[in-house]
């Protein structure tokens, strides 16, 4: 079995109050519980959820002060007692949820992201922009060996959660679905894991750079919300017949989509809220509703086995969302460039810069 040797401390990127910035600094180097393994994260995703819990935006305490990030992949360097499935040297990944009871009606029926006992990654419990984070190993994600870690890191939040909105929205193979927010993180893994799945995608966003980006990554039509005098003309309009969508998936970070989305999605069709911009709400009109036949629904993260799914189109090298690698160091320039809406994709931090 494989040795490694651990430090007593650590880099890390600290949130010490509410509204941040993150410090870098040096903290030590927790050790396993009986049921946990210790991972030497190599690469993080960075994801909007990070900059909520950072800012304090939901109606949802944060652990402070708080290490966050949940999109990380790396090696277990050591173990608990109770660990048995799990070597060290394996590869694994920190997803958002670290732990569920597994014992409740909802872990028993797969639904453990809504587990009354959930532990969430980089929120209630200390994530992925450190170089050595604790899993729950029932929890954690196996990561094929073979597979690039830096690559694979976004699967652990931003895949998992749209592949499990596209199973949500019910679109089959050939029909068209919405990506909202498509020129972001969740939605270019959203354009990837749409066009594996057969389904055509009309992505929504803002600007020609994430029109061109979108279009490289299989978006069959781009409508700028920027720029689209009818935004709702112009995404019914992308569909054989101007009959509109079969499914939505809203990614934005933004309210006003949300609102928009009823209007143009097909009617039986399926809109699925996935985006959580702070103190947001929905709205529809009853009437549309009913005599369209429109479904509206959440989609929270995703289970193991979606967890496995997700990785498993990756594995197969279907999904090829580009990302951009930088050091643990920079994570503040990225919040601020986020905030600002300027991320083309997804920015990976390297833990060891
Ligand atoms: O399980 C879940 N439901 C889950 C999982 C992971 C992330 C939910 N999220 C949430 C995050 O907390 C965040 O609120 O999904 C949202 C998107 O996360 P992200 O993809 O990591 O964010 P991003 O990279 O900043 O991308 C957001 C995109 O939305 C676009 C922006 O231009 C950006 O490309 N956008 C905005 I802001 N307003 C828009 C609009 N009106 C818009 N696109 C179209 N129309
Ligand atoms: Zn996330």
């Amino acid at each position: 079995m494989a040795q490694f040797e651990i430090p007593q401390e650590q880099w890390a990127q600290v949130v010490e109050k509410t509204g941040g910035p993150p410090v870098y600094k040096k903290i030590p180097v927790q050790k396993p519980g009986p049921d946990e393994v210790l991972i030497n994260i190599k690469y993080s995703g960075v994801c909007h959820t990070d900059l909520h819990a950072m800012n304090g935006d939901w109606p949802l305490d944060t652990k402070m002060p708080l290490v966050g990030g949940h999109e990380g992949a790396g090696v277990v360097v050591a173990k608990g007692s109770l660990v048995d499935n799990i070597e060290l040297g394996d590869h694994v990944g920190i997803k958002w949820l670290g732990g569920s009871c597994l014992n409740c009606e909802f872990c028993m029926e797969g639904d453990e992201p809504l587990c009354p006992h959930a532990l969430l990654s980089g929120y209630t419990v200390d994530g992925t922009f450190q170089q050595y984070a604790i899993g729950k190993a029932a929890h954690v994600a196996r990561i094929p060996k073979d597979l690039d870690l830096a690559a694979v890191a976004p699967v652990l939040c931003a895949g998992i959660t749209v592949y499990k909105g596209l199973k949500e929205s019910g679109a089959r193979a050939g029909q068209y679905v919405a990506i909202v927010g498509a020129g972001g993180g969740l939605g270019s893994l959203a354009l990837q894991y749409a066009k594996a799945m057969g389904l055509h995608t009309i992505a929504i966003d803002g600007g020609a750079a994430k029109g061109e980006f979108c279009k490289s990554l299989g978006a069959s039509a781009y409508v700028d919300f920027t720029t689209s005098k009818d935004l709702v003309a112009d995404v019914r309009a992308a569909t054989p017949g101007n009959v509109g969508p079969r499914g939505v998936l809203l990614l934005a970070v933004s309210e006003g989509p949300f609102h928009q989305a009823t209007e143009y999605v097909r009617s039986h069709g399926v809109v699925v809220c996935i985006g959580m911009p702070a103190g947001a709400y929905f709205k529809a009109p009853v009437f549309d509703t009913v005599v369209r036949m429109i479904t509206v629904k959440g989609s929270y993260v995703g289970n193991r086995l979606d967890t496995l799914e997700a990785i498993e189109f990756f594995r197969l090298g279907l999904i090829k969302a580009p990302f951009e690698v930088v050091p643990l160091s920079t994570l503040p320039e990225i919040f601020e460039k986020m905030e600002a809406g300027k991320i083309v994709g997804r920015m990976v931090v390297d833990t060891s810069k």
